[in-house]
């Protein structure tokens, strides 16, 4: 035993693990740790898995309409992409013994959440550009540090993940290119893509810091490496001179360049409208998640598949025995 900083007595466990931490380490699964350590990651993983597979029925929306034949197969492989995120971040939560039909259960019943910016709607072509730069680009704003996060089957999943979401936003950038610099029209449809998707890129990166109950621990435990607010600003700091290229203008009247801090002043999003879509009251939250349901219901006989194939292949690798005929 120990004193910590706080002069409270520290098991023997609780001290490997601070120092585990504090040295810069990864906390593996076979290390012990505390249950609210191990209680929070499965809940921002699973949010983060939820979240890559619901996000793939805005994109998906687009697949059968998008413009031509090399559109659509870049489209169907980054929304493909998005699948196997998901697949990983669920695999990193059940090193930590979260069971992952419990995870797809509380999502497909709203027990548990998934990015507010899936709730928003893609009417319009354009929405497929400002999704992949905005929104994948502030995903990986928010997920370019956690390659770094403490625990390490979450931080290695990331390093993969980012690879992919840098092609995503670059894809999704020159899409918005390709419009600007087209017609009228399409540097219109541009602009209104802007304008539809901002806010919710802004708002992505959670609550402000003053109203985030999590970050206090997640930001002790290095699970977060940094607040929401100053991803938020890292965002807006890349994100404007990016519109600026296109010829854009960014839907913020308050949005400014401060010479004196070396970053861009915005405005305040409506938070109202985001914990309302957090709550399940966003424009889409319903259509997601029922969509969501109906693609678990269809995928019944494929689960059914798995488990009579697994069982029969233990059976036939089962070691002969004198009570086994087989
Ligand atoms: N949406 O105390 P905090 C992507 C909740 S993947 C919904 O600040 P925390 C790739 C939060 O859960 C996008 N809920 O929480 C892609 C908490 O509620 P709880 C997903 C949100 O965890 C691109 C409450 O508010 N990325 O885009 C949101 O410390 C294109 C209080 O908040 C990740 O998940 C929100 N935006 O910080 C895919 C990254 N924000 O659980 C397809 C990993 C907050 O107590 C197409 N996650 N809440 O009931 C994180 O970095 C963190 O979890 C934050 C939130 C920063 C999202």
């Amino acid at each position: 035993m120990r004193a910590n900083q706080n002069s409270k007595t520290l098991s023997a466990d609780e001290l490997k693990f601070e120092e585990l931490l504090a040295s810069g380490r990864k906390i593996e699964p076979r290390d012990w740790m505390p249950d609210d350590y191990r209680k929070t990651l499965i809940r921002q993983i699973g949010q983060h898995a939820h979240s890559e597979i619901i996000g793939m029925q805005p994109e998906g929306n687009w697949i059968t309409r998008a413009p031509s034949l090399k559109r659509k197969a870049i489209l169907m492989s980054k929304v493909q992409d998005e699948a196997g995120h998901g697949l990983y971040l669920y695999s990193a939560a059940e090193t930590l013994e979260a069971d992952r039909t419990d995870m797809l259960e509380k999502l497909n019943n709203g027990k548990m959440k998934y990015s507010s910016i899936f709730n928003y709607p893609t009417p319009c072509w354009a929405d497929m550009g400002a999704i992949g730069w905005l929104v994948d680009g502030a995903a990986i704003c928010n997920q370019v540090p956690l390659c770094r996060t403490s625990y390490g089957p979450y931080a290695r999943a990331m390093v993969r993940i980012c690879k992919e979401e840098s092609f995503h936003q670059r894809q999704g950038y020159e899409i918005m290119l390709t419009l600007c610099r087209g017609s009228a029209e399409q540097k219109q449809m541009a602009q209104d893509a802007l304008n539809r998707w901002w806010w919710p890129s802004i708002m992505m990166f959670g609550p402000r810091d003053d109203k985030s109950p999590n970050s206090e621990l997640s930001l002790k435990w290095k699970i977060k490496l940094f607040s929401n607010d100053e991803l938020r600003q890292k965002f807006v700091d890349i994100a404007v001179p990016q519109a600026n290229i296109l010829g854009l203008t960014v839907p913020d009247n308050d949005l400014s360049w401060n010479e004196e801090t070396g970053h861009y002043t915005y405005g305040e999003p409506d938070w109202e409208e985001f914990f309302e879509v957090i709550q399940g009251n966003g424009p889409c939250n319903k259509e997601r998640v029922s969509n969501r349901r109906e693609a678990h219901e269809n995928g019944q006989w494929v689960r059914d598949a798995a488990i009579a194939y697994a069982e029969k292949r233990a059976k036939i690798s089962r070691p002969k025995t004198t009570q086994d005929p087989l």
